[in-house]
């Protein structure tokens, strides 16, 4: 089973709060606000400050109105939908996040790919599961704070992701609607025990969009430091079989 890794071990923490990385957020920023990026836009930055960029999918899960276009939109920036629509197919949306990795001080802008498919959807069409799952690199599994079967359903949404070539694949839980405390349905030692059992990160969120960064960075940094750390354990473990074979 993974290992959860400390928040900060990998990357930066609160790096967004530095001076030094203003000029990189503010690519990700326009008038203030988080800058929409369409499927071929980017974050352009000077000649002489080169970024490498990496591309991940991420996939969005959980039962409906749990709170995943409203999570996409609000690592977006955009604003949430008030109104509750179940989402009728696929939608995407493309997140720019900039990093700074501890050890090398490297920055890295990484390019995520959020996929959010209505769970009705999801049922009635046989082929859309299949394409959300193909080369996915990360799931989030959602359950909302105010609905208790949503966290109860957990073990059994992990599961569905967990055969042999699936492995690779980052898996973090985050619990909605945080902001809803008085109808919180989720006692706090329930959702230790699950992290315990389960070795998984679990993120919360909830409350108005900020203009800020402050209320996305955590998830976005643990996202990004989970990636990045299971691209080196894949790439380790490639060099191994390559001198395996050498030898
Ligand atoms: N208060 C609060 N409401 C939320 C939050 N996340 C989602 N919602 C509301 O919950 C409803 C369902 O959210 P939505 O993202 O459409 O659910 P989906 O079916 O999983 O995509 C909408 O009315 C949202 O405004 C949150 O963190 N806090
Ligand atoms: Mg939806």
């Amino acid at each position: 089973m993974a290992q959860v890794l400390a928040p900060g071990s990998i990357v930066v923490a609160d790096w967004h709060r530095c001076n030094e990385s203003k000029q990189y957020f503010s690519k990700i920023l326009h008038r203030k606000r988080r800058r929409h990026f369409g499927l071929l836009e980017f974050p352009v930055m000077p000649p002489h400050v080169p970024v490498d960029t990496i591309h991940y999918k991420v996939f969005i899960s959980g039962k409906s109105g749990v709170g995943k276009t409203a999570l996409a939109a609000r690592l977006a920036g955009l604003n949430i939908p008030n109104v509750h629509y179940e989402t009728t197919g696929i939608e995407t949306t493309v997140v720019y996040w900039p990093v700074k990795l501890r050890e090398s001080g490297r920055v890295l802008f990484f390019r995520l790919q959020l996929w959010d498919c209505g769970e009705n959807a999801l049922r009635r069409f046989d082929h859309l599961l299949p394409s959300c799952k193909e080369q996915v690199d990360a799931v989030l599994f959602l359950f909302s704070f105010t609905d208790r079967t949503s966290f109860d359903d957990l073990s059994n949404q992990i599961a569905k992701w967990t055969d042999t070539t699936e492995d690779r694949v980052v898996k973090l839980v985050v619990g909605t609607k945080f902001d809803l405390f008085m109808h919180c349905d989720v006692a706090e030692r329930d959702v230790k025990v699950f992290q315990k059992t389960w070795s998984l990160p679990v993120l919360h969120i909830g409350g108005e969009v900020s203009d800020g960064f402050g209320d996305v960075a955590p998830l976005l940094n643990c996202l990004t430091e989970q990636l990045w750390h299971q691209d080196c354990v894949t790439a380790g473990s490639a060099n191994y079989h390559l001198v395996q074979e050498t030898v």
